[in-house]
């Protein structure tokens, strides 16, 4: 064996992060990976110096690609956004669609994903284990997440920020009207941590009662344990319908936080991170061109080289991530722009009605912004 040779030892193990990941007093356990590598020699004749050898990070577009089907964690009990239609049985909703939207760019077929509900504390070892590729599933960027926990985030999807649910009948109109109250708060989330340092900020008692997930927290507030019930305003919407009276209940003006929510994934594989981003820009560009699923063959052979870029006509983008150089084409065709995925889910023809608001594309006021297509 040549002395030249090197000999990496690649350790791989994983230990255990407690860490209170999101919610105030809740810890979640976590696991992360963690590669060592570590170079045992290089003889002095070698020519070679020591230089820390790059641990090997996991090539998500070739196992996306091998096994076909793209792999999402997401919800099933948040109507809008990650729902089970029980008409269809099929997975509905706004981070489904960018699910979908994912699987079109990848594999030239929005039908082929796989989704894997999550209640709040199970996603981000759902997403650390491999369980699955992509996590899209209302979730805040936060910074610990983001670095601590190991993802990287996509850009924001849907800007939303912590609202608090009450009965009608109560006459409460703001959160001070809370005062010595119970608010039901789903565990695992930036909502039970913001309640607790939002009330802590206004000098108002209350008992937070706390639940593992979704429909937990929200039955117990229907059937009248709690006074309030906090999460994102989105997630109130969403949770409304599915109250025995919708009617009976109100969200307050007040917004608690800052809730920029989107898909992640695991950190370290940054082609799959660049893919999943510029999906998720596609969207948007496709919408600030006014390209959409009913249109997008009618912009093919034109001369504007940015729309060009977008479909794929001209130059490499796509093939640069590895992927074809139609995917935008693809995502735009089988799913939409960043307008239609909206409206299909929470757009004025569905029961949320709910105003696009910081979720306009900037030309209109809000904050979704592409970066350009070139
Ligand atoms: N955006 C917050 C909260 C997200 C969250 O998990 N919301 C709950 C309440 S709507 C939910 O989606 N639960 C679904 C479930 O547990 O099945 C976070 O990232 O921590």
């Amino acid at each position: 064996m040549s002395k030249k040779t090197l000999f990496l030892i690649l350790v791989l193990f994983t230990f255990a992060l407690v860490l209170t990941a999101c919610g105030g007093g809740e810890t979640v356990e976590v696991t992360r990976l963690v590669e060592v590598t570590r170079i045992v020699e290089a003889p002095a004749d070698s020519g070679a110096t020591d230089t820390t050898v790059p641990a090997p990070t996991g090539d998500t577009l070739t196992a996306v690609r091998d096994r076909g089907v793209l792999k999402c964690g997401g919800n099933q009990s948040v109507p809008g956004f990650g729902y089970i239609n029980p008409d269809t049985n099929e997975f509905e909703g706004f981070d489904i669609d960018f699910c979908k939207a994912i699987a079109a760019a990848v594999l030239g077929d929005a039908t082929k994903f796989e989704l894997r509900p999550t209640t709040a504390n199970e996603r981000f070892p759902v997403l650390q284990s491999g369980e699955v590729d992509v996590l899209i599933r209302n979730t805040t960027w936060t910074i610990s997440r983001d670095t601590s926990l190991g993802f990287d985030f996509s850009p924001t999807t849907f800007y939303d920020g912590q609202g608090m649910m009450v009965r009608k009948a109560s006459g409460i109109t703001s959160l001070e009207d809370l005062a010595g109250g119970t608010i039901c708060v789903q565990s695992g989330t930036t909502t039970e941590k913001n309640l607790a340092d939002v009330f802590r900020a206004l000098g108002i008692e209350f008992e937070p009662k706390v639940f593992p997930d979704a429909d937990t927290t929200r039955e117990a507030y229907d059937t009248g344990s709690c006074d309030g019930f906090t999460t994102d305003k989105s997630g109130l919407v969403s949770q409304q319908i599915l109250l025995s009276n919708p009617e009976d209940h109100i969200i307050l003006d007040e917004t608690m936080s800052k809730e920029p929510l989107g898909p992640l994934v695991r950190h370290g594989d940054n082609n799959w991170g660049d893919i999943v981003m510029w999906t998720v820009n596609c969207t948007i560009q496709a919408e600030e061109l006014g390209i959409d699923s009913g249109n997008v063959d009618s912009f093919l052979g034109g001369d504007d080289p940015v729309v060009q870029n977008v479909l794929g006509e001209t130059g490499d983008l796509g093939l640069a991530m590895g992927l074809d150089a139609d995917w935008c084409y693809q995502v735009i065709k089988q799913v939409g722009n960043y307008g239609e995925i909206y409206n299909r889910n929470l757009g004025p023809d569905t029961p949320f009605n709910l105003p696009r608001g910081l979720n306009e594309l900037w030309q209109n006021g809000g904050l979704l912004y592409s970066p350009p297509f070139r």
